[in-house]
């Protein structure tokens, strides 16, 4: 009985041993320890012993049991142990990954060029203001010299609200406002950025809703020489040094003698192209003296202030300076089109 025992602990020890996971050791323990096991059948025996014999094998399957048991426990932990350490290494957290990288916007390409443009006349001295887009009719047209009866006024490219408040079509009245409030007398140096409405169907080059930024400078002394030179400043530093302006006769309501301005072609250098359209020059903005009757109209007396103004469309400039063919695509939001500006 004695060397059952012995061999038994040698069979469960090489079994434990051999074990490698935990339901496989579960299995030893059931095996050797449980109540159908080998040992407790030794001990279920020991009533044929002898009474010397019975304590002896008593003491020796006790030990073989607890011998066992210690074992399967050591072997448990170890494999507990190294399971918990397979587990860790699978589930740890690689620091040095790049993170996920964060959809980060940028400004339209709208707002970009017009604070590039708010910046060069800011540099001249020029103040930055901003106006209602729901004016009066007062605003809007009387006061720039465009009377009732202006085919301007026709009810085909004004957005109205009431015979009196309309969507304003151009920033013109916030140069005409802010005239108002300096009492005929403080002269006027600005700019005004922002939204104008018309009445048109969208196509590659027409918006019912498109950006103007429009110019006003009012003092004594104000002369045809001073328009020409901040606009070749604006022209050299918006498109580059080597482009040459040239100003054409033209005709606005609000001024008198007015403008338009050409910068020569940058993609022919003035031979002509089809960017040019076989001229050599581009249209980019109008301008002209302020009309006596506006500035009196504003209050200022036109024999002793004079004034230059100018108007633009930053889109256009967009366009120009990014080869961009539909003005729809400033309006239409898709990121493809509006992502390509972030740095612009
Ligand atoms: C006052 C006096 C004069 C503003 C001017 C223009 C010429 C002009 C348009 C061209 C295309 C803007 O982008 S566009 O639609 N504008 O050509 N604007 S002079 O003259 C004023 C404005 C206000 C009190």
């Amino acid at each position: 009985m004695k060397e059952r025992l012995e061999e038994l602990e040698q069979e469960a020890i090489l079994k434990v041993e051999k074990a490698e996971t935990i339901d496989a050791l579960k299995n030893v323990r059931v095996e050797y320890l449980g109540k159908k096991g080998p040992i407790t059948e030794v001990l279920r025996g020991m009533g044929k012993l002898s009474k010397e014999e019975r304590p002896v094998i008593g003491q020796l399957a006790n030990e073989v049991r607890e011998k066992i048991s210690v074992a399967i426990d050591e072997k448990q932990s170890k494999l507990e142990d190294e399971a918990l350490e397979e587990q860790l290494k699978d589930e740890s957290i690689d620091v040095t990954l790049p993170g996920r990288p964060v959809q980060v916007g940028g400004p339209h390409l709208l707002t970009s060029i017009i604070e590039e443009i708010e910046d060069l006349f800011i540099g001249m001295g020029f103040d930055i203001r901003e106006g209602p887009e729901v004016e009066t009719d007062y605003y809007n047209f009387e006061a720039l010299n465009l009377p009732k009866g202006h085919p301007a006024r026709d009810m085909q490219d004004t957005f109205y609200i009431t015979e009196e408040l309309l969507m304003r079509t151009h920033t013109s009245p916030v140069q005409a406002r802010t005239m108002g409030q300096k009492d005929g007398k403080e002269p006027v140096k600005m700019i005004c950025p922002g939204k104008v409405y018309r009445r048109d169907t969208d196509d590659a080059t027409h918006s019912h809703q498109f950006t103007q930024i429009e110019g006003l400078l009012v003092d004594e002394n104000v002369r045809m020489s001073d328009l020409k030179g901040v606009l070749q400043t604006f022209a050299h530093k918006m498109f580059g040094e080597e482009r040459e302006i040239r100003l054409r006769p033209s005709f606005f309501p609000f001024t008198e003698p007015s403008v338009e301005m050409d910068i020569s072609c940058k993609m022919c250098g003035g031979k002509g192209c089809s960017v040019c359209k076989g001229s050599g020059w581009i249209e980019i903005l109008g301008a002209g003296m302020v009309h006596p009757n506006v500035l009196e109209m504003s209050g200022y007396d036109s024999k002793k202030y004079s004034g230059f103004a100018f108007g633009m469309g930053p889109e256009r400039i967009a366009m120009l300076k990014h080869g961009i063919d539909d003005i729809r695509h400033f309006y239409t939001n898709d990121v493809r089109f509006l992502s390509q500006y972030h740095n612009a």
